[in-house]
């Protein structure tokens, strides 16, 4: 067997001649092993050899424990735990699911394929799936909190056809699969966001599943330790009467051998193998096929996949073989079989199941003749029935019973199956089978026959939905399992306690101004969050979550304060352990330190986010990171996280393309805020000063855990140090809006007046560029604070919109237009984010409007010369805002002229953009 137990090192210098001395001997040891093997079992040679391997390499040999085992079920026939099940009303009710998924998907494209759907991948799945629902998965109920499971997406219509047996889901709704505008109807995949109260987790987007289940399961031992903080007596901690708690729970992520292609489903493994995450389990349907054709067609899926858990610290189970092939490998032809299974390709075991007994019987037993002899007297039928271990109740059975007792690590169970299992000719096996949208009258035929279904050729023909009888023996039996394991699933809890947030005057420090004082506003936050973490209601239920960037955001003070969460506590002595300052890790720990692992880092986040429904206690998690390192690097994950209906904030740190000045390209954010503007749920702010930044903290609270909406909340705060005002008298209300009138230029006079924008750090620029104006060309400005001209364009389309469908009555005004429209003169916005960040609004500015942005790619330099560069400092500004007047014909253009002198523009270089 090439990958059997025992591989050498690719160092190992010996040929094999020099090592074969004796081959008496060989035989020998060989003989030995057999007769433990024979007397005690494999798994007691396993142990010989291995404690033998040791002590060679001990002595120096290059040996290594190999990463794989040989390709047959890791559960011995005779280790398996029975299951305990009715196996033939399981059958049925399995056949009854796999039905109504494939009537769910025909019928939504019986009249053109435009809504589309999936059928072969959960065909393939359903038992994997059933095993769970019958036996393993228990719903919220006040003793148990519930398991997690992470559905594979496109396997929704399997779960939506149990659903339905269990009459969650009425016919009207199954016939509106995947028609959800109107209200009622299925959604595609998992959304929460559409289906709040069944839903969990939105997983169709490859190998977010995997990593987000990984990061819940990690975050469940964190409520865990910190609950019981709470149990010692911290007060308001998480450990409280209105959830039931983590223990006993356990995360099932399902998944596809094709989805393990994506580098987010391995590459958080090692995570959960060094955390010993012994509460979660990977299901990989190992089907052997993806979209468009075989997943490793020249090898093996289950065996890579073997080698990297095993080698990441999984337990792994493989269940390969279904039960028919027990007795084959009993026979004496066992190590032959073996040798058989091994060297067949996932290819070819692809192509026996699109064949049938004849072709199998050729290719694979037909290899050696005493193989061929062992199925000689089967018939073509009985040689096509042997099964695979994925199809097989009792194998899933005692796979799922194994990996739900293993403690220690967390188990993946590699099941092997057959995609479109059923369709037969429709799409058993076949490339195209994923695609496959229907099924053919035939097919339906040939389905019902196949699994016995009581449905007249009409029905079958017409891909009806079927219900037995609700006092039948089926419907009897799977509402007894479910009930027994306390419910339905999946379900999502929407809500939690809400809490009690603090008063705005929790941050009273920062809206009083920093006085001669110059900080930055991530220096802000900081003490914003410590305000917070000493709040005795919400303190503890903040998560502060970061990657490798505590030091870049002045966090460091809150190693020692906070304690990182550490499963183990901390074993050694750090080395600054006689500081003030020391790191200090903790089994209690607060922080989330997630090492340089952004997505791990926002998946964590994202089981923070969503606690409140997952485990009925709110968090408050803020993810704080290099604003360029965020959506940018993990925007699918946001995306899945507003899907999830998150709560929390993500603070994107050092943001700006010109504040973070000397990082140069692959560092400077200038776009960060488009990629959060296209997502409808999240909340996105540039503050300029600290009482912004707390204004808009505390009205997060506010909203999220308080009025408990589904929103969340990305700020931008940066590293450049300046002096911050105090609140303004009546700003607040315009800081949520998204602008405010920072300094008027009142009372009004006769002369030219402009209108400023500033956004972020360029706001500086802005309130300079007005005295500017003033000093040197008797022109007044009013300056305005915009903290979201995203939020800004919100209102202002929803009102536009309100109007044109309202044209009789009375128009509605939008913020900015409030804000303008009786305010004189050009208008120029300046950023430091690319121009179309406040092009956002350009449609609801009613007089002349220029903007300033950072377009391009950002660069290293003082931030003087960058913002000179890309045109943002409050020269340009000041110039802009002539220009805008000259144009309106209140000024000579001679005066812009002279002041584009005066300030020494560069007025003939390639715009910043192209360079
Ligand atoms: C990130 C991402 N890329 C592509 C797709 C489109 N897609 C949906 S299913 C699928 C194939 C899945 O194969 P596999 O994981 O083996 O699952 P199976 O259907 O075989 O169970 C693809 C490519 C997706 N959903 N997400
Ligand atoms: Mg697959």
């Amino acid at each position: 067997m090439t990958d059997a137990s025992v591989s050498h090192s690719s160092r190992d210098p010996a040929p094999q001649e020099a090592v074969e001395l004796d081959p008496h001997e060989t035989a020998e040891w060989v003989e030995a092993i057999e007769a433990v093997i024979h007397r005690d079992g494999p798994e007691r040679a396993r142990y010989l050899l291995e404690r033998s391997l040791l002590r060679a390499a001990s002595a120096g040999a290059h040996v290594g424990l190999a990463t794989s085992t040989p390709y047959v079920n890791t559960i011995d026939p005779g280790a398996e735990t029975a299951s305990p099940g009715d196996h033939a009303i399981e059958r049925r009710i399995q056949a009854l699911v796999c039905w109504n998924a494939i009537a769910l998907v025909t019928q939504a494209n019986a009249t053109s394929s435009e809504l589309g759907g999936h059928i072969a991948s959960y065909q393939s799945a359903a038992t994997l799936y059933e095993v769970g629902f019958n036996h393993f998965w228990h719903a919220p109920t006040a003793e148990h909190g519930g398991d997690l499971v992470y559905i594979q997406g496109h396997s929704a219509p399997g779960i939506y056809a149990r659903a339905y047996l269990e009459g969650r889901i009425s016919e009207p709704r199954m016939r509106a699969f995947r028609r959800e505008v109107g209200g009622g109807g299925l959604s595609s995949y998992p959304h929460p966001w559409l289906m709040r109260e069944f839903w969990q987790f939105p997983t169709v987007s490859m190998g977010l599943g995997p990593i987000m289940a990984i990061h819940q399961a990690r975050f469940m031992t964190y409520l865990q330790a910190r609950g019981t903080t709470a149990e010692a007596g911290a007060p308001g901690t998480t450990a409280e009467a209105e959830a039931p708690g983590v223990a006993g729970r356990k995360v099932w992520a399902f998944m596809g051998d094709g989805e393990m292609d994506e580098p987010e489903s391995l590459g958080a493994i090692a995570i959960a193998g060094r955390e010993r995450l012994e509460d979660l389990i990977f299901v990989v349907n190992c089907n052997l096929q993806r979209l468009d054709g075989p997943v490793r067609g020249n090898g093996k899926i289950i065996q890579e996949l073997e080698s990297c858990f095993r080698g990441a610290g999984w337990n792994v189970i493989k269940v390969i073989w279904g039960s028919r092939w027990d007795r084959l490998l009993e026979s004496e032809q066992r190590p032959l079989l073996m040798q058989r299974m091994q060297d067949a390709l996932d290819g070819d075991y692809q192509t026996y199941k699109s064949r049938d007994g004849a072709y199998v019987r050729e290719r694979f037993f037909g290899a050696h003749p005493r193989l061929g002899e062992l199925v000689a007297d089967w018939s073509d039928e009985e040689i096509f029935a042997l099964n695979r271990g994925g199809h097989d109740p009792q194998k899933v059975y005692a796979a799922y019973a194994a990996a739900a007792s293993h403690r220690g690590q967390p188990t993946v169970i590699l099941a092997k199956t057959i995609k479109g299992y059923g369709m037969g000719d429709a799409g058993e096996g076949q490339n195209t089978t994923h695609q496959q949208k229907q099924m053919t009258e035939r097919a339906l035929l040939a389905f019902r026959d196949r699994f016995e279904l009581p449905l007249t050729d009409e029905q079958a023909k017409a891909a009806d939905f079927y219900l037995p009888p609700p006092d039948g023996p089926e419907l009897t039996y799977l509402r007894e399992r479910r009930a027994a394991l306390g419910g339905s699933l999946p379900a999502r809890r929407p809500a939690a306690k809400a809490l009690e947030v603090p008063e705005l005057s929790a941050f009273q420090s920062q809206l009083d101004g920093s006085g001669e004082r110059e900080i930055s506003t991530t220096m802000a936050f900081v003490r914003i969050l410590a305000a917070l973490l000493r709040d005795e209601r919400v303190g503890p239920r903040v998560v502060p979550i970061v990657p490798d960037e505590s030091r870049t955001f002045g966090m460091e003070g809150m190693f020692r304060q906070l304690g990182i969460f550490s499963r183990v506590g901390q074993l050694y002595e750090p080395e600054d352990s006689n500081q003030l300052m020391s790191y200090r890790e903790d089994e209690r720990g607060q922080i989330l330190q997630e090492g340089i692992n952004e997505p791990g880092a926002f998946s964590s986040w994202i089981a923070a986010a969503t606690s409140y429904s997952n485990h009925g206690v709110s968090t408050i998690p803020f993810y704080v990171f290099y604003s360029m390192f965020g959506f940018q690097r993990v925007g699918d994950l946001a995306w899945a996280a507003a899907d999830s209906r998150a709560r929390g904030f993500l603070i994107g740190g050092t943001a700006g393309r010109t504040t973070l000045n000397g990082e140069g390209l692959q560092h400077e954010d200038g776009h960060s805020h488009l990629l959060a503007s296209a997502i409808p749920n999240c909340r996105a702010y540039d503050p300029t000063f600290a009482y912004e930044l707390a204004v808009i903290v505390h009205d997060g609270l506010r909203r999220m855990h308080a009025e408990q909406e589904d929103v969340f909340y990305y700020v931008t705060v940066m590293n450049e140090n300046y002096r911050h005002p105090a609140l303004p008298p009546d700003a607040r209300e315009g800081i949520l809006r998204g602008m405010y009138l920072l300094s008027g230029a009142e009372p009004a006079g006769d002369g030219p007046r402009v209108q400023l924008l500033g956004s972020g750090t360029i706001l500086r620029e802005v309130i300079a560029a007005a005295g500017l104006l003033h000093d040197d060309f008797g022109v007044d400005a009013d300056v305005w604070s915009v903290t979201s001209f995203t939020e800004l364009r919100r209102e202002a389309i929803a009102a536009e919109r309100w109007n044109g469908l309202h044209p009789t009555a009375e128009p509605r005004d939008s913020h900015v237009e409030r804000c303008l429209s009786a305010r004189p003169g050009p208008v120029v916005a300046a950023t430091d984010y690319v121009r179309a960040f406040a092009e956002q609004i350009r449609p609801f500015v009613r007089g002349r409007y220029r903007t300033l942005g950072t377009d391009g790619f950002g660069r290293s330099d003082y931030r003087a010369a960058l913002r000179r560069f890309f045109e943002v400092d409050r020269f340009h500004v000041a110039v802009a805002a002539l220009h805008g007047l000259a144009q309106e014909g209140t000024i000579d253009f001679a005066i812009v002229q002279g002041a584009i002198e005066k300030y020494e523009l560069d007025v003939e270089s390639e715009p910043p953009w192209l360079r």
